[in-house]
């Protein structure tokens, strides 16, 4: 990993901020929030903080840090980046946990909705020279009573070899290693793509400074990135990461579950590998 990927830190943290401001989250329903429950919300994170500040006598030079470190955020555009990997994994737990289908994880700053349809077998858009080892991906949609769910979308997208995704890094086809596939009658799917790096977060933006201050380290696993959805089912959105990653046990986004973990082969032609994985949708 070069440091072109810290170069455009300032530029993924725009771009980020910008996607989620145009296309919303599904879970942003600010408006919505009964006064009760904002009032207990605030109440007891400000308390948590209250605590901290008491139980470690926090200064006032540590104070002033906090304040410039969390303006800065906001003008690095990092705020996406920051509540996704810090943030949204408990939040996605609570949203999951009374599912009996399959295990989801976060969605991250870098989803991008309706990228170009591939049917239920294709390869997703990649550049002529894609760099890495080709991935065939079969899978297959299920209810959680077992019947095929025909039609059933799956959207992919997930980082280069060089750990950079379209859209956020500059100088990538707008809809590189983005594709959306449609499960077939019998729920099936085979979506050829290219494995994707380990990813390092920016580094030098106000979350790499937290990083670098705290002794932390910037990396996520290898992953991709899906979104799996049919009428009448709960959206699924999930990671899933590659066996032997150094970074599977130490995810700075806390989102490897052993759910999620691939099963590699290699690919019978010897050129790359072949993997599957099913989803199994809980009813809406
Ligand atoms: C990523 O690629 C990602 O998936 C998450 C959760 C956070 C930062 C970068
Ligand atoms: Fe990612």
């Amino acid at each position: 990993m070069s440091d072109t990927t810290t170069a455009s830190a300032a530029a993924s943290g725009a771009s980020a901020t910008e996607r989620f401001q145009r296309d919303k989250s599904p879970y942003a329903a600010v408006a919505d929030t009964p006064k009760e429950r904002v009032d207990t919300l605030a109440r007891e994170v400000l308390g948590a903080i209250h605590d901290t500040i008491r139980r470690h006598k926090v200064t006032y030079d540590e104070y002033n840090a906090l304040k410039a470190w969390l303006i800065q955020v906001g003008q690095d555009g990092e705020w996406p980046l920051f509540l996704d990997v810090w943030i949204e994994h408990a939040v996605e737990d609570v949203a999951t946990e009374h599912r009996a289908g399959s295990k989801g994880s976060i969605e991250g700053p870098y989803y991008v909705p309706n990228a170009p349809e591939q049917g239920a077998r294709g390869t997703i858009p990649m550049r002529e020279d894609e760099k890495g080892s080709p991935l065939v991906w079969t899978g297959r949609v299920t209810s959680t009573d077992g019947s095929p769910l025909a039609g059933a979308k799956v959207e992919l997208w997930h980082a280069d070899d060089d750990g950079f995704y379209s859209q956020f890094s500059p100088g990538i086809p707008e809809w590189n290693l983005r594709g959306s596939f449609t499960a077939d009658a019998d729920g099936t799917f085979q979506i050829t793509t290219m494995q994707p790096a380990p990813y390092q977060i920016p580094t030098d933006g106000s979350c790499g400074k937290l990083i670098a201050a705290a002794g932390w380290h910037a990396w996520r696993p290898a992953h991709l990135h899906v979104k799996v959805s049919a009428p009448g089912h709960e959206l699924l959105t999930a990671q899933l990461y590659f066996p032997g990653d150094e970074h599977n046990e130490d995810d700075i986004a806390s989102a490897v579950k052993p759910e999620l973990m691939l099963d590699p082969k290699p690919s019978a032609d010897g050129t790359g590998s072949t993997i599957e994985y099913d989803f199994v949708l809980d009813r809406a």
